[in-house]
């Protein structure tokens, strides 16, 4: 009987011990995305223009009125933008992150990716289509990260969460 409250003994504080390990989070690592450089279209002749041209809402959204977009159709209209896939990612915070960048749509996009404090963590690079560019950084700090296109700003950007681990 005595042998085996011992034996409980030892199991409940081996159990404790594992409670009190705090290595289940993620360590930081190697870190590698693909992302895609594309532009998304929509044309219509179903329903009115909008009444304020897009283009003035954003450098980073393309408009084609009525009359210019379809000589055979002067109803249809198209409007257009650019964007980062995907647009939302995450990392641990010290992982070191490698960005592959393919280029399907633009022929020409200014980028960068910038800290939570709005530094620049990356050089400014041009990315062009059907090129294949890869950016690389430590993600040193907690927060998100920002992949910028001044080409396309402010509509083309994308979101790196870093998280603790
Ligand atoms: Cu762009």
């Amino acid at each position: 009987m005595r042998k085996q409250s011992i034996v409980l003994l030892v199991l409940m504080a081996l159990m404790l011990a594992a409670c009190g390990d705090d290595d289940s989070g993620a360590a930081p690592s190697d870190v590698t995305f693909d992302i895609e450089v594309i532009e998304i279209k929509g044309a219509t002749d179903g329903i009115d223009p909008p009444s304020v041209d897009p283009e003035t809402l954003s450098e980073g959204y393309g408009f084609t009125p009525p009359g210019e977009y379809d000589a055979d159709n002067p109803n249809k209209w198209q409007v257009a933008t650019y964007l980062y896939s995907p647009g939302a990612m995450s990392v641990v915070n010290g992982d070191d992150v490698t960005l592959r960048f393919f280029g399907i749509n633009g022929d020409s996009h200014q980028m960068w990716v910038e800290s939570p404090d709005g530094t620049k963590v990356t050089d400014v690079v041009e990315l062009n289509r059907g090129r294949e560019l890869i950016l690389e950084f430590t993600a040193d700090d907690l927060g998100h990260y920002k992949i910028v296109c001044a080409t396309h700003a402010p509509t083309m950007n994308a979101d790196i969460l870093s998280v603790s681990g």
